[in-house]
């Protein structure tokens, strides 16, 4: 664990770093699972994770809705200079994932600093601001998982960006992502995300479907080739989403992007981000998409956070649900763990949560209940016959007639003579009640 660090002012008074207490403790602003040197599966802890927290909805996000305005006041939000305010900002996040003891952080370039509508003036900004969180960096050990460029809250991405039906709006985004790049590179980012925020349609109406994907793909193309010939050697991230704030995205889902990067060749380049809440959105469950993204062979990084039951849209709140995360942890210990990234906390607390431990309260919730969907998923592989069930109901296809068919040895007039001549098939359990009791017992 390193030392926390605060800049000139300490911006969470009274708040010391959370420590690791295990399960005896009963103090809210303790780690009651999240012991980052323990290890499970052959890795610690620290490392299975790669915990990010999001600048954007900790330190920028003010709780404001489509309703009312803001809720949470930030001390770090007085000054008038940008570059003086952006400075506070970066002193109050740095001081804040010391004290709660995160690795990592991402960000979006407008959360680090003021953008306005002069791209040269945004590039100076932005590199001020990088040479600071240099030294951040520098003090604290905390990294970069992930940096990116909001191509979506200013008024000309309206109808997009990469995909904009208007050349000049594309470039303007490509000015954004050519410095949110240089920014990454120079900060040692590990990865860099795409997050399509407006790549997609309100109406097929005025939309030609076909070339804004053509337009999208020449734009990953152009971004990737700049990063590699500046010396970037991280994976690019695409984050699905299947609507909002558009009708359609067309990084719709896992299964999606899986078929856009084969067409585009983008394989060799690009993984995927995965998000609990775009997961549901997109009608699937969140270890759906971690299955296909593992099958595939791009599981890059995760987005942690979960959606509402009852509501529709994305409420981007902190991940507490146990079953979830442990299905999702074993589909990950399955797959070999997450590729490049890691679990960044693109998650935010609620709007009437304005006291300054609430943000302690959300992470530490967070970080715990991983923690324990990890060791719980271990204990299941190790001690269970869960694999064993899974790989038995397969065993018609590991010898004989199934092999073949695997093997591609056999035709479709061999098939029927398979079947005219082995009567009909036993009735088999799929003990769907079986497995879902035995996650709760290792719960
Ligand atoms: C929006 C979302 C973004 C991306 C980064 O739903 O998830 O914050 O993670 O642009
Ligand atoms: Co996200």
């Amino acid at each position: 664990m390193g030392s926390v660090i605060t800049g000139q002012r300490e911006f969470f008074k009274g708040i010391n770093q959370i420590q690791f207490e295990g399960l005896e403790s009963d103090n809210p602003l303790a780690f009651r699972w999240y012991d980052e040197n323990r290890v499970v599966a052959g890795k610690t802890m620290k490392e299975h994770f790669k915990f990010a927290g999001a600048y954007w909805h900790s330190f920028v996000g003010n709780g404001s809705d489509p309703f009312g305005g803001a809720t949470h006041i930030f001390p770090w939000d007085e000054k008038v200079d940008p570059i003086e305010r952006a400075k506070d900002k970066m002193d109050a996040a740095f001081e804040f994932f010391t004290k709660i003891n995160l690795p990592y952080y991402c960000f979006h370039d407008v959360d680090v600093v003021d953008y306005g509508d002069n791209v040269a003036e945004n590039e100076r900004h932005l590199q001020t601001m990088v040479e600071y969180a240099k030294e951040k960096q520098a003090q604290s050990g905390v990294k970069l998982l992930w940096g990116t460029a909001n191509l979506f809250s200013h008024k000309r991405y309206m109808n997009g960006a990469s995909t904009n039906p208007d050349f000049h709006v594309l470039a303007h985004g490509a000015a954004q992502v050519k410095c949110a790049l240089d920014a990454t590179i120079a900060l040692g980012g590990e990865n860099y995300t795409f997050w399509g925020g407006r790549e997609g349609y309100m109406s097929l109406l005025n939309t030609n479907m076909k070339r804004e994907q053509e337009h999208f793909a020449k734009f990953l193309h152009t971004a990737k080739d700049y990063a590699r010939k500046n010396g970037f050697k991280g994976s690019f991230f695409i984050e699905p989403k299947p609507a909002e704030p558009m009708k359609h995205q067309y990084d719709f889902d896992a299964a999606t992007v899986f078929g856009f990067l084969q067409k585009y060749d983008l394989l060799n380049d690009f993984s995927l981000n995965l998000e609990v809440n775009h997961a549901t959105l997109a009608g699937h469950t969140f270890q759906h998409e971690l299955q296909v993204a593992v099958d595939n062979g791009l599981l890059g990084s995760i987005d942690a956070n979960r959606g509402d039951m009852q509501n529709d849209w994305d409420t981007d709140q902190f991940p507490n649900d146990i079953n979830e995360l442990t299905e999702s942890m074993l589909i990950i210990l399955e797959g070999g763990g997450i590729k490049y990234g890691g679990v960044n906390f693109d998650a935010k607390i609620r709007r009437n949560s304005t006291d300054p431990a609430d943000l302690f309260y959300a992470h530490v919730g967070g970080m715990d209940i991983f923690a324990r969907a990890l060791i719980t998923a271990d204990n299941i592989l190790q001690k269970s016959d869960y694999k064993k069930i899974r790989e038995e109901r397969y065993a018609s296809f590991d010898s004989g007639k199934g092999k073949e068919f695997e093997e591609g040895r056999l035709s479709l007039e061999d098939l029927r003579d398979y079947a005219a001549e082995n009567g009909e098939p036993a009735i088999i359990s799929g003990k769907q009640e079986y497995l879902e009791n035995l996650i709760n017992r290792y719960i």
